[in-house]
């Protein structure tokens, strides 16, 4: 398989028929199914607030902003699929604990602070996290991030705008706001993985340039970025060891509990029992809805025959 990493160091895209080495295909399965996991888990801490938002204005674009999550997923199922298996089979692993989702989406939505906290730091993360995606080796898997990278960059700007509006409003909302960034900030920062010497994937994916850059460099990217944006908030991050390093042109921050993170990738964090369980109800509930899709593509499948046929 020389010939395949010299065709990936080209920088020359790898489609769904070429050759291709069976751990690549099995590591992008695992990462694109994590990650349209991910979408679909993460509708659920903000579908928490649809019923609740402030305004008629604000649940509109609550509403747009999950839905374009449930997109999100289907693309990125879609993708998987053109390296053979079926999105069924992978929503079965998902339910039976055998895939994963982000971290980030186990821990609980307190306060309507927190859904510009997500936008904000959540999608904000995602986005540094997935635009060196659009330039992954795989090419579906680079052509759905490049539309869901989009989305996210208006997502991250409704985040901003929500802490932007309760940061200037009534001290309670300010104090709401500043609560959602402390409660946000860290587990954003583990968004991006374990750090680059435990991280037993990184260095094969970045030979094979499905990854671009490492946990560390990203996760570094996102602070420096992040800082001057929490500056126009007036909002405070809640680590007093960030400040910038002339020498180093970044932000210092400190250290990162790892513990909490590994906790919830094995299943302990706050709500990873209610968010799988919700899951799996929503997938028995809508049972229905596939069989009739199912039989009407089978219906139209069959009339267009007959058509076809006269
Ligand atoms: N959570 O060797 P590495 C979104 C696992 S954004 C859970 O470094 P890798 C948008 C990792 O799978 C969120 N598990 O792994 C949105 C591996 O375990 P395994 C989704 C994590 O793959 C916003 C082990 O740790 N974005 O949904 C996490 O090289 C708002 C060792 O780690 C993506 O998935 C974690 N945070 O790098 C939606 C982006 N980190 O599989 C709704 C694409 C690591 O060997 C609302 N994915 N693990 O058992 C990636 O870029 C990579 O997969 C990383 C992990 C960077 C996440």
């Amino acid at each position: 398989m020389d010939e395949f990493q010299t065709l990936v160091d080209a920088d020359e895209r790898i489609e769904p028929r070429d050759a291709m080495p069976e751990a690549y295909r099995r590591t992008l399965i695992r990462q694109i199914a994590q990650h349209a996991h991910s979408e679909i888990i993460g509708m659920q801490p903000e579908g928490n607030w649809i019923s609740r938002a402030p305004s008629l204005r604000r649940k509109a674009i609550l509403m747009a902003k999950v839905q374009d999550e449930a997109g999100h997923g289907l693309y990125l199922y879609g993708a998987a699929e053109t390296l053979g298996v079926d999105r069924a089979e992978l929503l079965d692993l998902l339910h039976e604990g055998k895939q994963r989702y982000s971290s980030i989406f186990n821990y609980p939505t307190l306060t309507w602070a927190d859904m510009g906290a997500i936008g904000w730091l959540v999608d904000g993360a995602a986005i540094v996290n997935q635009v060196p995606i659009c330039r992954c080796s795989y090419g579906p898997y680079a052509r759905a991030m490049v539309r869901i990278c989009k989305e996210e960059s208006f997502h991250q700007r409704q985040g901003f705008e929500i802490l932007h509006t309760l940061s200037r409003g009534t001290a309670a909302q300010h104090a709401m706001a500043q609560d959602a960034v402390d409660r946000w900030w860290w587990p954003s920062l583990m968004m991006f993985g374990p750090p680059d010497d435990q991280s037993p994937n990184s260095a094969q994916s970045m030979a094979w340039r499905i990854k671009r850059f490492s946990n560390d460099d990203l996760r570094q990217k996102f602070v420096d970025m992040t800082v001057p944006q929490a500056e126009v908030l007036g909002l405070t991050l809640p680590d007093p060891q960030i400040r910038w390093n002339a020498e180093r042109g970044h932000h210092d921050f400190g250290d990162i509990d790892w513990s909490e993170f590994f906790a919830v990738l094995n299943g302990n964090g706050p709500c990873n029992a209610v968010r799988l369980e919700r899951r799996r109800r929503a997938h028995e509930e809508g049972a229905w809805v596939r069989e009739a899709a199912t039989a009407y593509a089978d219906k139209h499948r069959r009339v267009s025959s007959t058509a076809g046929a006269a």
